[in-house]
């Protein structure tokens, strides 16, 4: 496989420069196309010349690579001339962060998804979004670009940007891939969360896959002018012959864009005060996508700098049509999850949340996705892992937070994680056991195995003499 050389993406701090109108990576509209929404399902029937089968952590296998084809997902993609997927990168389709309980993208994930159901509750039972958050990453270059009107010429089609399974097949470069298929599947809103991939350069705010919420709202005359007189004398679409303005596309009414663009922003607005606090410096960049006119992005001041968010707009009113909802008018939007969570956790490098150190999982290992987590660096130095098995004392209160402050009080700083890793109740001696993991950690210098073994020693003689276990 032909690697072609990598192209960098536009940087997600955007700096202090002033900048009032912005070209974005995605130009003007110009094909129109349909989309055919493909759900595949995990298999495990994989032929005899498969190389290197990977493994997520949960047994499935998701990928495989012969030298003629990748499977992923259960799905097999012939290689060509255009494939230019590696191993390293489709490993990462395994990992479906934002699907982890306690990465920190899942728990910024739930805070925004709890927000749009406030936002707007429903008058049935079913929220009035639907959420999808497990759709293939692996599009057709019809979903990822011309269902959304990309040009065929369009750089970001180019082979540098983008992770190809074949001419016909890519990973999805952002989440707007699924906005035409599931309009035409009769969606008039809807959230996609979801990892995309694009050949970026690796740094400190980059990395080559990330993850995207996109969100899309239809709304009809009614949802758009309330009022019932405003919306007997107010139209969404022109009738008569009209041209494009910076302000609005031919077709929709100055009033509807006006509505939208409003309900579009303030809803934004309110999404990031709702993650970041009132007090949430913002600033509006106008720009272009293909698929949104007119089209914005938002961003926020992190550390003194401007950090790009998200894009949205006013969808292209021919995606619409072209989905069988032309009736309607829609805005939307793409965010990035790592940005904000880098933001709200202080994380500083986005390599970060990939990581599987016991030291940064643990930190976000919280039900709570509004705890108040502020980021602590990881040492550098390595860990040392040490269990401890005993028998819980009978007939008496035993709770692990005693056994915890316990750990703490005889390892000091050099504990970074206890976690129990197993409980079972033997029914002949009729006694609990519990089994936990101490991870040891220097911040300072490595912490040899013999240095953690004293300490842990001393963690069993108290445990033994003050909380009355029986060490196993
Ligand atoms: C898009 O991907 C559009 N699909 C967004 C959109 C959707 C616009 C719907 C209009 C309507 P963009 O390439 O700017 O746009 O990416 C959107 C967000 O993803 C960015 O604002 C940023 O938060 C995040 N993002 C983009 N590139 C990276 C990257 N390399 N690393 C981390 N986050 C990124
Ligand atoms: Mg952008």
């Amino acid at each position: 496989m032909k690697m072609a050389s990598c192209a960098c993406a536009p940087l997600s701090v955007t700096g202090m420069i002033q900048r009032s109108f912005k070209i974005s990576k995605f130009l003007l509209p110009q094909s129109t196309c349909s989309s055919g929404y493909l759900r595949l399902s995990h298999s495990r029937n994989y032929s005899q010349s498969v190389v290197n089968p990977v493994e997520n952590g949960n047994g499935d296998v998701n990928f495989a690579v012969t030298p003629t084809a990748t499977i992923l997902n259960g799905k097999t993609y012939p290689v060509d001339e255009y494939t230019n997927v590696n191993p390293k990168i489709l490993s990462y389709t395994c990992r479906k962060l934002h699907l982890q309980k306690y990465n920190p993208l899942c728990h910024v994930k739930r805070r925004i998804i709890d927000f749009i159901y406030k936002e707007f509750p429903s008058r049935t039972r079913s929220p009035l979004f639907s959420v999808f958050d497990d759709l293939d990453p692996a599009v057709s270059v019809e979903q990822n670009f011309d269902s959304i009107l990309i040009p065929k010429d369009h750089p970001s089609r180019k082979k540098s940007d983008n992770y190809y399974l074949n001419n016909n097949h890519l990973l999805r470069a952002h989440t707007s891939s699924h906005q035409a298929e599931l309009i035409r599947s009769g969606l008039n809103n809807f959230l996609v969360v979801g990892d995309v991939y694009r050949r970026d350069e690796i740094d400190k705010t980059h990395f080559p896959a990330f993850h995207q919420v996109e969100a899309v709202r239809l709304c009809g005359l009614h949802d758009v002018f309330r009022d019932e007189n405003i919306a007997r004398e107010l139209k969404l679409f022109e009738t008569g012959k009209c041209v494009r303005t910076p302000e609005k596309q031919e077709t929709h009414t100055v009033d509807a864009v006006m509505m939208m663009t409003s309900a579009l922003k303030t809803t934004l607005i309110k999404l990031v005060q709702h993650l970041f606090g009132k007090d949430v410096e913002t600033r509006w960049v106008e720009t272009f996508f293909p698929f949104t006119h007119p089209s914005w992005e938002l961003e926020v001041n992190y550390n003194g700098e401007w950090l790009e968010v998200l894009g949205c707009g006013i969808m292209e009113q021919s995606i619409l049509q072209n989905a069988g909802a032309g009736d309607k008018i829609g805005w939307a939007f793409g965010l990035g999850l790592e940005r904000l969570a880098m933001k709200l956790y202080q994380i500083p490098d986005i390599r970060l949340f990939w990581s599987v150190d016991s030291g940064v999982v643990h930190q976000f290992k919280v039900d709570d996705p509004y705890a108040p987590i502020i980021y602590k660096p990881v040492s550098q130095y390595p860990p040392c892992k040490n269990d401890i098995s005993f028998w819980l004392p009978e007939n008496s209160t035993f709770s692990s937070a005693d056994f915890y402050d316990l750990v703490r009080s005889i390892g000091g700083e050099l504990v970074e994680q206890v976690s129990l890793v197993d409980e079972f109740y033997h029914k002949k001696k009729q006694r609990w056991s519990h089994c936990y993991r101490i991870i040891y950690r220097d911040m300072s210098k490595t912490l040899t195995q013999e240095e953690a073994n004293v300490i842990h020693a001393a963690v069993e003689q108290a445990a033994a003499k003050n909380l009355r276990v029986d060490i196993r």
